[in-house]
């Protein structure tokens, strides 16, 4: 059975990070370890949430796991609180880093061309240095532009995108896959670069016209666990947007509500 560990925030309320990866990961028939960079009440679109701070405990974490000689075929990484964290993480990752595994780093950072609260630029240049260190990241387009200190445009053309790709795998990653790319208002999708196969791949969806929170975190889930599961770059990210795309439509059809996420659970059977 192959074994993930995932790296992220638990937000006791409001579908994201933790609370969604471990699901459909596990769903997918991949074994799933966790460690919470932080417990907060509710994820950060909420007011006034609660943030407790777990750095140490990865620290003594990574101690244990060390002795225990744990391995993993991929490590996981999401939402992070602090540039410290982002130090840890570079310490972890080179402790479990192996021929045969991978690393995939989600930077969550921001969406709509804004970083989210608690952010700044400071955050964002070491995020770039911890993307360095992975072999597959999946920014979205608020998230690449930031890391190559290059406006955010909501239009562009193709050339735009695969410069963007080619600039953010020269960084070290090979496979860069950069999310909620709409070259026209009908569709929405996902553009990758496999840089060892030199080769752009490219999936869309119909678009359908509302924002929920958490939607990075499913679609990274999905296609760290497609991967896992040794399907092709090409087929993870197929398998991820149909997934998202599913989970969007459900919950967009059942009730308006966004702030706590999209009704994943109702979807988990596509990925089982
Ligand atoms: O979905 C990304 C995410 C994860 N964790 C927390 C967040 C967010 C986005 O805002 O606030 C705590």
């Amino acid at each position: 059975m192959k074994k993930i560990v995932t790296i992220q925030d638990i937000s006791c309320v409001g579908k994201c990070s933790l609370t969604v990866a471990l699901p459909i990961i596990s769903c997918m028939g991949i074994e799933t370890a966790v460690v919470p960079t932080a417990v907060l009440s509710t994820h950060t679109a909420f007011d006034g949430f609660t943030y407790r701070d777990l750095s140490n405990d990865i620290v003594c974490i990574q101690k244990h796991w060390q002795k225990e000689k744990f391995e993993f075929d991929a490590i996981y990484t999401g939402y992070l609180g602090s540039i410290e964290q982002i130090d840890i993480l570079k310490e972890f990752f080179n402790k479990f880093r192996r021929q045969n595994n991978f690393i995939f780093v989600d930077p969550v950072m921001g969406d709509n061309g804004k970083l989210y609260k608690g952010f700044d630029k400071d955050f964002v240049k070491q995020m770039k240095e911890l993307c360095k260190t992975a072999d597959v990241i999946v920014p979205n387009l608020t998230e690449a532009t930031a890391m190559l200190d290059i406006e955010y445009n909501e239009i562009y053309n193709t050339k735009h995108i695969e410069d963007i790709l080619i600039k953010l795998s020269d960084l070290g990653p090979e496979k860069v896959i950069l999310t909620g790319v709409s070259y026209n208002e009908n569709e929405i999708g996902v553009v990758c670069y496999d840089k060892n196969q030199n080769k752009f791949y490219q999936y869309f969806k119909p678009k359908i016209n509302v924002k929920y929170h958490g939607t990075g975190d499913v679609f990274a889930s999905t296609c760290v666990g497609a991967l896992l599961n040794d399907n092709t770059l090409e087929e993870s990210i197929k398998i991820a947007v149909d997934y998202v795309w599913e989970c969007i439509k459900y919950t967009y059809d059942n009730k308006k509500e966004n702030a706590y996420g999209v009704d994943f659970e109702k979807k988990l059977h596509m990925l089982i």
